[in-house]
């Protein structure tokens, strides 16, 4: 069963007739970008939208190279009830001096971008439709993990929570949840300063779950390492128990009581989340940090498969009823995309892409989905190095030569952040099975260290030229290129 059979049927239908209406009076697509955290969701649509208001050279996208592009513009966002994307604010971080990039989002934000172009088409033309919005959603990463609960029940979350936290790796950031867990019996009277006592303990597991370095993905309830409004909210105060013999366990039992708070965490946080972002999206680009995962090794890719099969089989589509397909994600175009590809020189970018297309070809195969065109490219949103020739032994080497972020180091060498420095990144091996079944894992990998964004360029105009970037106009072009034909 696919989540968005889950959701609040009625309402859903009218708003998607809606969408589907207000689609043909203004044409509209809603952009999803997809991401855990960190993997550069909020960095992308910065840079997305400034380069295409700045009308950037956009070679492999079909409308800017073929000078169909009017003018992109930003308009007032359309949903009164979710905030703005601070774009202004995200441009000024990267374009102050010294640039920085901008902060980890806390929130749920929209954006509306609107591209005044030159249609091919004949009957557009006759129809006057010149016009295309874009509305870019963007939230904290860690919400995404959110979207398998839906599927859950409470004993099957509690039982599949406690499993993870007994592994060698979580065992010692669960050491005290679990003591505390320990002084409780689930079939006891309900006790709110318990309850607050159990949740509190199993927040601080879950964000020392997130500071394991082998760790992508987070574990959820998400709004747990990133409450966003309900930060202090009691919809928040539950946590997983013991369910053995939950059966028998009364209506005010510890358990009956967790039990009906997560319920209610699913049906007034998650499910308006999903129904009213994701049950919407027309298109979708799902941000991959596949560096990152090759360089955590085995557990990081693991742990990376994993967490892109829960989520994807959320927007499994494949309903074949005109019913369901109301309801269902209407996604018809998905590009996954392996971000952060500056940190590799550009012999390797079409070996990136050959890992990406086989971990989520893996990836889609288990989830099932349907129905979409994928395609699987290597990105970099904003360029933060440029690629050098290093002699070594009179041997010439391509590296890739960036600033270092203040606080990063290779090996003895700490960086403060104004000093560039040349790292050969290495290659990626040719075949990507072997890439992603024997990740080796290296600590000290200089692909790890992270760059601070490339120094802005101011323009005579006013503004600042296009973020440098790599191959983002090809994610454009397959994510919207069609509808600007
Ligand atoms: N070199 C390089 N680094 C990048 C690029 N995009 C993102 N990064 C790095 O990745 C970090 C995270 O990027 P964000 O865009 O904030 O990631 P996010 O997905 O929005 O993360 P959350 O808001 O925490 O969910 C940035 O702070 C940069 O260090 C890129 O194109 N090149
Ligand atoms: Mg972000």
């Amino acid at each position: 069963m696919s989540i968005s059979s889950f959701t609040d049927g009625a309402a859903d239908a009218f708003r998607n007739i809606g969408d589907f209406a207000a689609d043909l009076v203004e044409p509209t697509i809603r952009l999803g970008v997809t991401g855990l955290a960190r993997s550069g969701k909020t960095v992308f649509i910065t840079s997305l939208v400034h380069n295409l208001l700045a009308q950037a050279r956009m070679p492999f996208f079909d409308a800017v190279a073929h000078g169909r592009v009017l003018r992109a513009y930003l308009e007032p966002q359309p949903d009164d009830q979710v905030p703005r994307f601070d774009y202004e604010r995200h441009m000024a971080d990267l374009t102050t001096t010294p640039p920085r990039w901008p902060d980890s989002t806390r929130r749920i934000s929209q954006l509306r971008l609107t591209i005044e172009y030159e249609t091919q088409k004949f009957w557009k033309r006759q129809f006057g439709y010149t016009r295309l919005n874009i509305d870019i959603v963007d939230y904290p990463g860690e919400w995404l993990l959110d979207l398998p609960l839906l599927r859950l029940d409470y004993a099957e979350w509690s039982r599949q929570a406690l499993k993870q936290s007994g592994t060698a790796r979580r065992m010692e950031a669960a050491k005290a949840w679990h003591a505390a867990l320990g002084e409780i019996d689930p079939a006891g009277p309900a006790d709110e300063a318990t309850a607050q006592r159990l949740a509190d303990s199993f927040k601080s597991y879950l964000r020392g779950a997130r500071a394991d370095s082998h760790a992508l993905s987070t574990l959820p309830p998400g709004r747990f390492l990133m409450p966003g409004d309900l930060e202090g909210s009691p919809a928040l105060t539950f946590a997983p128990l013991d369910g053995k013999g939950a059966e028998g366990f009364a209506k005010g039992s510890q358990w009956a009581m967790m039990d009906r708070r997560f319920e209610a965490y699913k049906t007034h946080v998650v499910r308006p989340f999903f129904r009213d972002h994701f049950a919407r999206l027309d298109r979708q680009i799902v941000l991959v940090d596949v560096l990152a995962a090759l360089n955590g090794g085995k557990l990081a890719v693991a742990d990376l498969e994993r967490a892109m099969t829960e989520n994807l089989q959320c927007f499994r589509t494949g309903a074949n009823s005109v019913w369901s397909s109301l309801f269902a994600p209407r996604i018809d175009r998905i590009v996954f995309a392996a971000t952060k590809a500056d940190h590799l020189h550009h012999t390797s970018h079409d070996r990136l892409e050959a890992i990406l297309a086989l971990l989520a070809e893996d990836a889609m195969g288990r989830a099932h989905y349907a129905g979409a065109e994928v395609k699987a490219l290597a990105l970099a949103a904003i360029r933060a190095t440029r690629e050098g020739i290093a002699k070594k032994n009179g041997e010439s080497l391509p590296c890739i030569v960036g600033y270092p972020l203040s606080g990063e180091t290779i090996g003895r060498r700490h960086f403060d952040g104004n000093e560039p420095f040349a790292i050969f990144p290495g290659d990626l091996p040719a075949n990507p099975e072997v890439a992603l079944r024997h990740p080796h894992a290296q600590p000290d990998d200089v692909r790890f260290v992270r760059f601070r964004p490339p120094d802005p360029v101011k323009v005579p105009a006013g503004g600042f030229a296009p973020f440098p970037n790599i191959r983002l106009d090809r994610a454009v072009q397959a994510l919207i290129g069609d509808r600007l034909a």
